[in-house]
């Protein structure tokens, strides 16, 4: 005879301890796209304690839909690596240009994150930054249920060495960052610089350029990096999220090491 009891008690149990094990981590990363699902998993097999916290129920952003819901997405020649890394199968359309299935790359992105320890929360959102001595130190979460039904309920904290801003086109993470603590980043002007329009061969040079820590212990990758400096959109073409995600992962790993 199975007992409902036990079956809500295991879920309870394990989910808590779970997340009681994330409030102290190495990485945090906000949102579950390509760029933040591979910059935990470059990280989680280092050994980081890393934790991501998306806000919707299904973690994989923008990558599902490949271009406007043609579930195919394309991958240029020097992001093959990250492919191979993570099993996902590409063919070549034309020269530089590979195209995957964008369940598959997806399914595989989260499947091997997972396995490798990362921790994804569902269905939680980052509304705020903890910032100490001027430090990113971690994210204040709630359950995306509270904002969308605009419930005033005070949030919880988990703490981190550092953090990922990974939240795509929206920027959210900084957007609160600079407004609240009036943030210097370390943009040309300080502040946001703001999205520009399709590019897509500039884009893609520019998000690995702009993967940076953009204010101290927080990094920006993927497109919310040039949201952040000012670089152009380039729809579904997505080495430049898989190699800034590789780029923030080496480059905090390098960091952590030092400490
Ligand atoms: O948008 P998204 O896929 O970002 P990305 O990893 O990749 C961008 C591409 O998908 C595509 C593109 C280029 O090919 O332009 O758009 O940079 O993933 C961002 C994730 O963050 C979640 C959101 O639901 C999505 O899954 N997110 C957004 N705001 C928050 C959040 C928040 N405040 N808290 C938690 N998750």
């Amino acid at each position: 005879m199975l007992d409902e009891t036990i079956i809500s008690k295991a879920i309870l149990e394990t989910y808590n301890k779970k997340l009681i094990s994330c409030l102290s981590l190495d990485v945090a990363i906000a949102g579950a796209g390509p760029a933040g699902i591979v910059a935990s998993y470059y990280m989680a097999r280092k050994g980081l304690h890393v934790a991501i916290f998306e806000r919707k129920l299904s973690p994989g952003g923008g990558m599902w839909g490949g271009g406007m819901m043609f579930n195919q997405i394309v991958v240029q020649a020097n992001a093959l690596g990250v492919l191979d890394e993570f099993d996902i199968s590409y063919k070549e359309y034309q020269k530089n240009y590979y195209v995957a299935d964008s369940v598959e790359a997806m399914s595989k992105l989260l499947a091997k994150a997972t396995s490798t320890g990362v921790k994804i929360f569902n269905c939680i959102s980052v509304e705020d930054t903890v910032v100490i001595n001027n430090t990113v130190k971690g994210f204040v979460i709630n359950w995306s249920s509270v904002g969308i039904a605009n419930l005033h309920v005070d949030p919880l904290t988990v703490k981190s060495k550092y953090a990922i801003e990974a939240t795509g086109h929206p920027l959210e993470v900084l957007t609160v960052l600079e407004k609240k603590a009036c943030a210097k980043l370390k943009t040309k002007t300080g502040k946001i610089m703001g999205e520009m329009p399709m590019n897509a061969d500039k884009a893609e040079k520019d998000t690995i350029k702009n993967t940076k820590e953009i204010y101290p212990g927080l990094f920006v990758v993927g497109m919310a990096a040039n949201a952040a400096f000012g670089g152009p959109r380039m729809g579904p073409i997505f080495g430049g999220m898989l190699l800034s995600g590789k780029k923030a992962a080496e480059m905090i790993i390098k960091k952590v090491g030092k400490k």
